[in-house]
């Protein structure tokens, strides 16, 4: 905002129809709650140089601090003992790591009080290796962030938890799957300050796919293979909860074996519409509308009137939802790595394939797999954008100032490039 001081009545009226930054989406396609973080806009350039666990050129060192567009020189699997913790007003753009992208693998991830945080295409892979009773990623507290194309696995507590005073999170277009046994959960998603859940993949957790309570928007997500302890869990617990449950398709696999929803009550305030269930695993999709009754949804308050919250730009049918989620949910820039792909591919069996795990290092998933590094493009001044994009996009390819300029769509040069990447529509 500094640069309106030097500024003229008349030249800021003319100004006014901008958007300011705030109001901006977090990115092209960024949806719901979290659709204005703000990411390192105003911030500068980090370079992750290496697959170090720690030091100058981590991804570790990289979310340190705050205010910084976060751009891979190299791809491959970063190793980590301890947790990762993010700061305020980060942009961690997976998209722009060479070679099959970026997985971290070891332990989880902490985006408390991570407000602004922007994260999009990349695995985040916790394991039995990670610290005993923490989950893949949580969110304790913050607000305004948004997970677009993020590939969660392997929880050791929850895989992708948001429990406590969280404010304005979106997950979207991403995977949450197989969360360690005993626990094996999906995740809480509890705030009563607003999370959308849009075109996500849950699968083989035993319960908690998800477990939502308060101010939750879930829609034209996939849920699959859930176990014993339940998949969509209304509530539960005492506490309000004002939930959109839209064109969902459940279906059921072979660890499954109660319905889709379950333990609601009757302080969970559920508009639910046009969810599908799929629940005789006999390898054919053929999900059929779930009554609106609570003999459908688990005891819950069956409202009329959806809540108003920011909705999917383009709300799918439960069938283009799953074709939407099967192609493309995940971390899917260049491509998924064999992980997601076992994932898809036991969706695909419609009912017969799908286990939940205690160990991702042995069979059948034999740990994070090989990621390859590849080559990043050259970059003259170091400033993140590539030369070639530079000089066919009007800026200068030996000048590093220009990546953090703020062109005329109001986002940073460097962010129309990274954004530039991988699509921005569905
Ligand atoms: C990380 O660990 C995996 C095995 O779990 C290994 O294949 C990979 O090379 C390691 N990455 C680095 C950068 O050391
Ligand atoms: C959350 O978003 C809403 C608008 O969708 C806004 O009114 C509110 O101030 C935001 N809360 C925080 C803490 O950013
Ligand atoms: C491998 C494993 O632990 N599978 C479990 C999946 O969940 C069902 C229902 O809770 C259990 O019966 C299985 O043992």
């Amino acid at each position: 905002m500094r640069f309106f001081q030097f500024l003229t009545a008349a030249s800021l009226a003319a100004l006014s129809s901008l958007p300011s930054v705030s109001a901006l989406l977090a990115f092209p396609g960024a949806e719901g709650f979290g659709r204005n973080a703000v990411g390192g806009r105003t911030g500068s350039v980090y370079h992750v140089t290496n697959l170090d666990d720690e030091g100058t050129g981590s991804l570790r060192d990289a979310v340190s601090t705050t205010n910084r567009i976060v751009v891979f020189d190299v791809g491959g699997t970063i190793n980590i003992t301890d947790r990762i913790v993010v700061s305020k007003n980060i942009y961690i753009a997976g998209q722009t790591a060479p070679g099959d992208g970026i997985t971290v693998y070891g332990n989880g991830l902490s985006f408390s009080n991570a407000d602004n945080t922007i994260v999009r295409y990349i695995r985040l892979r916790m394991g039995k290796g990670g610290d005993s009773g923490k989950d893949g990623v949580t969110i304790a507290e913050g607000e305004n962030m948004i997970f677009d194309h993020v590939s969660v696995t392997w929880g050791r507590d929850e895989t992708f938890s948001i429990n406590g005073d969280v404010y304005n999170v979106t997950i979207q277009n991403s995977i949450i799957g197989q969360g360690l046994e005993t626990h094996s959960c999906g995740g809480l998603m509890q705030s009563d300050y607003g999370i959308s859940l849009f075109r996500n993949l849950y699968i083989d957790n035993k319960t908690r796919n998800p477990k939502v309570k308060g101010t939750n928007d879930f829609q034209n997500n996939v849920v699959y293979n859930w176990g014993g302890g339940g998949g969509y869990i209304a509530g539960d617990s005492a506490g309000e909860s004002f939930a959109n449950i839209i064109n969902n398709y459940f279906i059921s696999g072979p660890s499954t074996s109660v319905t889709a929803f379950t333990r609601g009550n009757e302080n969970f305030h559920g508009y639910v519409s046009n969810n599908l269930y799929d629940s005789d695993r006999d390898g054919i999709l053929n999900g059929v509308v779930l009554c609106v009754a609570t003999t459908c949804y688990s005891p819950m308050d069956i409202v009329t009137t959806q809540y108003d919250y920011p909705t999917p730009t383009k709300l799918l049918t439960p069938d283009d939802a799953l074709t939407y989620v099967l192609a493309n949910a995940g971390n899917t820039f260049p491509s998924r790595d064999a992980v997601d792909a076992r994932l898809v591919d036991e969706v695909k069996s419609y009912g017969k394939t799908g286990e939940l795990i205690s160990d991702e290092t042995v069979s059948p998933m034999n740990g994070p797999g090989y990621i390859a590094g590849g080559t990043a493009p050259t970059d003259t001044d170091g400033d993140g954008i590539p030369d070639e994009w530079e000089t066919a996009n009007g800026l200068d390819a030996s000048d590093a100032s220009d990546a953090m300029a703020i062109g005329s769509t109001g986002y940073a040069n460097i962010e129309v490039y990274v954004n530039s990447l991988v699509p921005s529509t569905y």
